[in-house]
């Protein structure tokens, strides 16, 4: 257990509701009803839900690594996808698709990874697809639009993935609100095959697949926590 882990530990991390918000804040066995503890996302009860970990920029134990926050995984069609977020990114070669570092509040990103039935088309096993077409709604627990957005294919210093910067406000889009504060989210990726991107069909070098997947969609619950704007600063390059 490194010393990071046994801070937390220590601090008890706990999600309390109130009325509309959720907040993070310690908290101990003798709390009240009005708090929950944190639900683990492993089946080991004693793991701590990774979700919840306290970031660690502005701390000592700031290691200089990014870390990101996860959302959620799933598996479908050909891909194995993983969502997680952490704070904007400042981009080069975005072609003017993504929020800028200084307009954002985070980063959300769709590692996407092919999985055994996307070898029918002829990718490998865990390589990045390329050239898909995805987009991210981010709904409230009203299923109201909260914010949205398309994706892009990007390179970080873990590898490629699919991903874009979320504006502070949404409202030039004509959706309401902001990822300002903690709550709880649904996020949906519609995902859509690649356009103008052939699949060889001949007998010597022809894929599996006679036509592209259907476009599909994956939602995630999103305990959304903005512990990411704890890491926003203002010179992201220094
Ligand atoms: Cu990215």
């Amino acid at each position: 257990m490194t010393m990071n882990r046994m801070t937390r530990t220590a601090l008890g991390i706990c999600l309390v509701a109130s009325a509309s918000t959720l907040a993070l804040t310690g908290c101990s066995s003798s709390d009240n009803g009005s708090t929950q503890s944190s639900t683990a996302a492993s089946s080991d009860s004693s793991a701590e839900d990774a979700r919840l970990a306290p970031s660690v920029c502005g701390t000592p134990e700031d290691d200089g690594q990014n870390h990101e926050i996860p959302v959620g995984d799933a598996d479908e069609g050909p891909f194995h996808m993983e969502a997680n977020y952490f704070q904007p990114g400042d981009m080069a070669f975005d072609g003017g698709m993504m929020p800028a570092y200084a307009d954002s509040i985070a980063h959300i990103e769709l590692d996407v990874k092919v999985n055994e039935e996307g070898t029918k088309y002829g990718w490998s096993v865990d390589e990045t697809p390329a050239d898909l077409n995805i987009d991210y709604t981010v709904t409230d627990k009203s299923g109201k639009e909260i914010v949205k957005g398309m994706f892009m294919e990007m390179n970080a210093a873990d590898g490629s993935h699919y991903g874009t910067n979320i504006p502070k406000s949404a409202e030039a889009a004509g959706l309401v609100g902001s990822l300002e504060n903690p709550g709880e989210y649904t996020v949906t990726f519609h995902i859509a095959p690649p356009k103008n991107y052939g699949l060889h069909q001949d007998k010597r070098t022809g894929v599996e697949a006679t036509e592209w997947f259907a476009p599909f969609d994956v939602s995630m619950d999103w305990l959304y926590t903005a512990e990411q704007k704890k890491c926003i600063v203002d010179d992201p390059r220094a």
